[in-house]
């Protein structure tokens, strides 16, 4: 999307809280960009806050750019890399965040254009926010693929792999590799427990043969869009075939916008529309009209109460 790309000017009109509040209210199709802030109060680390963002926990890796994680040429050289923060990122239950809860409440009230989020965790599903109005730019956790001949499985097959930090390689890789080893015969380890499930436990250390056919096998990647790859079609279609003419509002919330090409959306969207900004942290390369600081569990909150919505989830504290 960069050809189309335009610095954004401030619109004069759009200051206050109440403008938002006002904005709110009178707009019928938002946009709501979102990013890994809106699931931090879940558990979920981010990537760049200080101190509790992934990257701050990466040092310890040795790697130069914490970036390099989400590589897709480093994967390809060295896949536990990255199942070692995967599990981190892969939300443990259903849970959802008052802020996912908003998102829904626009789309209740009939004004959510499109919610494109850049998150991965899946949690908007949970929130019951429409297939056909979420573009999950950076893909998600629901699918994985293998890296050798593209067998695709839903993540629950994986996901105890993922959990423990290991490497998941592909069923069907396995099955092509013993159907052309006829005398292999599955073996059983002296605990008791299939050869297989043993790799589970450690493949690395095993040297059985079972255990050497799993670690040729190819490499299962959780269907997340990784840095030097494309982001998908529907990406793009919808933010420039479908929502730009609608457009009437812009909300971006949680994300710090570094990451290319999503934070360049705001840049490609009509001039005269609004754009507010929720986030602990200023982001001081985009003018955003009305800026919003803090916990954006808070402050979508706060919203609703002046709009007069009620915003229902068990972590919103009713004062009366
Ligand atoms: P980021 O660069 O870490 O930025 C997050 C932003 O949210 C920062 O500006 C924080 O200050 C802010 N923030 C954190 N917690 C809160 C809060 N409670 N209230 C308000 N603001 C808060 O992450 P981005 O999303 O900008 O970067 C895009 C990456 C992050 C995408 O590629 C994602 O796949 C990736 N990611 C996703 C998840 C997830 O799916 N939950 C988790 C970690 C990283």
């Amino acid at each position: 999307i960069c050809r189309e790309l335009q610095k954004r000017v401030k619109l004069p009109q759009y200051n206050t809280i109440d403008d938002a509040v006002s904005l709110l209210n009178k707009s019928k199709n938002i946009i709501v960009l979102t990013g890994a802030g809106i699931s931090t109060s879940l558990g979920i680390p981010d990537f760049r806050s200080k101190g509790t963002g992934l990257y701050s926990q990466l040092e310890n890796l040795g790697l130069s750019d914490p970036q390099e994680v989400f590589d897709i040429s480093l994967f390809r050289e060295d896949p536990s890399i990255f199942y070692s923060v995967a599990k981190d990122i892969l939300p443990s239950s259903t849970k959802f965040s008052p802020t996912h809860a908003f998102i829904r409440l626009l789309q209740d009230k009939g004004k959510l254009l499109t919610n494109f989020t850049q998150n991965i965790d899946n949690l908007e599903g949970h929130a019951g926010i429409l297939p056909e109005k979420l573009i999950q730019c950076h893909g998600s956790f629901a699918t994985a693929t293998c890296i050798e001949c593209k067998y695709k499985v839903d993540c629950q097959k994986i996901y105890y792999d993922l959990k423990a930090g290991k490497v998941a390689r592909c069923d069907q890789c396995i099955r092509k590799i013993r159907e052309v080893k006829p005398g292999f015969k599955r073996k059983r380890s002296s605990n008791g427990s299939t050869g297989a499930r043993k790799k589970r436990q450690s493949y690395e250390d095993s040297t059985d043969d079972e255990d050497e056919d799993i670690a040729v096998a190819g490499v299962m990647k959780p269907d997340i869009t990784f840095f030097g790859e494309d982001l998908p079609k529907r990406f793009h279609d919808r933010l420039i075939d479908h929502d730009r003419d609608k457009v009437d509002l812009v909300l971006v919330i949680g994300t710090s916008l570094k990451v290319a090409p999503v934070s360049e959306v705001v840049g490609v969207l009509p001039r005269d529309v609004p754009q507010m900004y929720i986030s602990r942290e200023p982001c001081s390369h985009v003018d955003f009209d009305i800026d919003m600081l803090g916990d954006c569990d808070t402050i979508v909150t706060e919203l609703c109460r002046r709009v007069g919505w009620e915003l229902q989830h068990e972590m919103v504290r009713e004062d009366k």
